[in-house]
Order: structure tokens, then sequence, then C-alpha cells
């Protein structure tokens, strides 16, 4: 275990507003009261303000801007201690569709933090993926670790990655003080309506089937969002410099087997969903290694009973119609003009 800890009292997260982002935020004024955070989000499409009212003003501002915007995060990165960057474009078939925006907020956003980060020596995180690493035969027993070599499969992936390697070159070169995580799929409650869970959970309550592409056999390994939050701050406080940590808690599962225990918790017969076309260039398997993580320092998941959390998903998503209904319908008439 690392015997210096880094105490930020000031942080500033990029895309609070978003499903991870905002749990981050919620994790970090629970369990640290000494921390205040400021938010930056720009508010595209995958973010809401709402996902973080209520919490104490003294705690948490709301900046809303463009991470590429080199004044602003000047500004706000030289009265901070620390940037822990979760905002992305996120969603694999938005990148397919139209690649621009992914490019511009996922690499030149990057950027435009590391620069200011490294100007006004700032500790930086970056929140990253474990699709950097492309995708494993089902039967592979191998799982990503650290060393595996970076083999991104789509526009989305391509640009997490290539964000990573701006990371780790500003920190060798410059002297960036940076870690970076790469995480497996996160589920959990403020999920956008275009993910797999939260399409699928509230297709059913608006009566409508399911859709699973391929052969639904593409297996995801499973975590809760507040387990990736803990794991985040554990390596912000106490990560090596200029190391990469792996996020995962041991959860993988196929898409048809997490689809029918969906079906199953709305009483719905196990095939009662449609089959609509494949992803192009559909990643098989992700599987996530933690053993640096688990035994450098110490993080362990505590959210590992996925039935569970997926059935506190489902109530979340049930209880919550006014947080997704306004994005559903032009959601599912995106992914209606492409057959999906
Ligand atoms: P999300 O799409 O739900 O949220 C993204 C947030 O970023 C939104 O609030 C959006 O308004 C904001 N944003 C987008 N472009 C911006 C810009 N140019 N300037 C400022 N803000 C901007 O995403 P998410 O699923 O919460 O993912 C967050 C991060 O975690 C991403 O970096 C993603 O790559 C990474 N990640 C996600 C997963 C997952 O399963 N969803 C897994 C591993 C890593
Ligand atoms: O309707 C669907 N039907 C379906 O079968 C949707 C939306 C998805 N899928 C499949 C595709 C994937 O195999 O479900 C799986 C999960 O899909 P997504 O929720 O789109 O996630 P994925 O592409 O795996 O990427 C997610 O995890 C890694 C996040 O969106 C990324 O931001 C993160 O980096």
């Amino acid at each position: 275990m690392p015997d210096t800890t880094f105490e930020p009292k000031r942080i500033v997260v990029t895309g609070g507003c978003g499903f991870i982002g905002s749990n981050f935020v919620h994790h970090v004024v629970r369990e640290h009261p000494g921390v205040h955070v400021t938010v930056l989000d720009k508010l595209t499409y995958a973010g809401n303000p709402d996902n973080i009212a209520g919490l104490p003003s003294d705690r948490v501002e709301l900046v809303v801007g463009d991470i590429c915007d080199a004044d602003l995060v000047d500004r706000l990165v030289s009265e901070t201690d620390a940037v822990v960057h979760y905002a992305a474009e996120s969603h694999n078939d938005n990148s397919i569709a139209d690649p621009s925006p992914f490019l511009k907020t996922n690499v030149e956003g990057t950027y435009t933090l590391i620069e200011a980060c490294r100007r006004h020596g700032a500790r930086y995180h970056h929140v990253s993926t474990d699709e950097v690493y492309g995708d494993l035969a089902l039967d592979d027993p191998a799982r990503f670790t650290e060393e595996t070599p970076y083999r991104p499969s789509s526009p989305y992936s391509s640009t997490k990655a290539s964000s990573d390697l701006l990371v780790r070159a500003w920190a060798r070169t410059f002297g960036l003080r940076a870690t970076i995580s790469n995480c497996s799929n996160n589920y959990g409650p403020y999920q956008h309506v275009e993910k797999f869970i939260p399409r699928q959970v509230t297709n059913l309550i608006d009566g409508v089937r399911p859709k699973l592409y391929g052969d639904g056999r593409n297996v995801r390994d499973w975590i809760h969002t507040e387990d990736h939050s803990s794991a985040v701050w554990c390596i912000l406080t106490r990560g090596r410099i200029g190391e990469t940590y792996l996020i995962g808690a041991d959860g993988e599962l196929d898409n048809i087997t997490v689809l029918r225990e969906i079906l199953k918790a709305f009483g719905r017969p196990e095939d009662d969903f449609d089959w609509v076309r494949d992803r192009p260039g559909h990643d098989r398997r992700y599987a996530i290694d933690a053993t640096k993580l688990r035994r450098e320092l110490g993080w362990e998941p505590r959210r590992t009973d996925f039935a569970a959390g997926l059935a506190e998903t489902i109530r979340w998503y049930r209880d919550n119609e006014a947080w997704w209904r306004p994005a559903k319908e032009a959601t599912e008439a995106r992914y209606a003009a492409q057959g999906q």
C-alpha cells in the first residue's frame, strides 16, 4: 500500500451531470465532507443538471461550459487542486452514426484539460474504458490487464484510446501528475436510455419488446457505478502518479442472460424480445483483471450482487419516469432509423 495520500480540497469534475460523473459527485459529497466540487459540463443530450440537484450549494457548483473552451478550462484549473475527467461522448452506436463530436470532445477536450493541468501543476485523473483494449474471444481464458496492448474497434473507443495516449505522453514528457483508470461496463441509476439496460427496462415499462443485437452472446463485465466511483477516489488519492489501473468487479455476463433477468423482473416470457441488426464491429467480450488495483491500493467492490443491483436499478427507472421520459422518444427514433 502507498504511504502517501493526496488530499484535495477542491476538485473539478468534468461531465458531472452525466451518468457516472454525477454518481461520483454524489459519492464525494457523501463520503468526503471537506471537499468542494466544481462540475464542468456542457449539458449535451446526455447531461442533466437534475442528476446533481439538491446537493448543498456550498459543496457543489455547476459551471455550464465546454471542455474544449481553453479560456474557461484555464480559469477553472487555476482555482483547483485536481481535475477528474469524465466528460465524453460515450455511446458506441452514436459514434458509428457520426464520429465528429467524439473526436472533438474526447480528443481535443482531453488535450485542452491536460494542457491547463500542466500549466497550473494540477493533479489530473483520466477516466477511461476497457474498450481501448478491443475484445476477447468468448472461449479465451485471458482477461484485460494494464499490460494488454491497445486495439480499439469503434470510433468511440478509438477516441478514448487516443485520449489515454495523450495523457501518457503528457505524464512522461511534461511531468503531468496524472493517473488513468479503464473501467468495465457500468450500470445503475441515471444512465441514459440509449444504453443497453435502461433501454430494455424503459421499453418494457412502455410495453415495447426489448431489442437484442447479433446473437445476444456478446459478454460485458458489469460493475455498479457506485463501485466505479469508490475506485476512482481511491486512485485519485492513493494511486501512483503515471500509472494506469483497471477497474472491474468480476461481473461477466452475456447480453441475453442480462435481458432474460430483466424480462423475468417484468413477469414476461424469456423469449419476449426482438432480434435486431447487429452493431457494426460489435466487440465480442470484455473482461477485466483488477488485481493491481485490489492488491496495490486495497480497493474492493461492494455491490457485487448483480441480481440485487439490477432489481434496484429497475425499481429506480419505474420510480423516476419523469427523469427518463423526455429522452425516450428521440432515442428510439434514432435507433429505428438505424434498424435497431
Ligand atoms: P454520459 O454520456 O452519461 O455523460 C457524459 C457527460 O459529459 C454528460 O453530462 C455531457 O453533458 C458531458 N459532456 C459531453 N461533452 C462535453 C463537453 N464537450 N464539455 C463538457 N461536458 C461534456 O457518459 P457516462 O456513461 O457517464 O461516461 C462517463 C465517462 O466514463 C466517459 O469518459 C466514458 O468514456 C467513461 N466510461 C464509461 C463506462 C460506461 O459503462 N458507461 C465505462 C467505462 C468508462
Ligand atoms: O439495444 C441494445 N441492444 C443490445 O443488444 C443496445 C443499446 C445494446 N446492445 C448490446 C451491445 C453491447 O454488447 O448490449 C451491450 C451493451 O451495449 P451499450 O450499453 O451500448 O454499452 P457498450 O457498447 O458495451 O459500451 C459501454 O461500456 C463501456 C458504454 O456505453 C461505454 O461508454 C463504456 O466505455
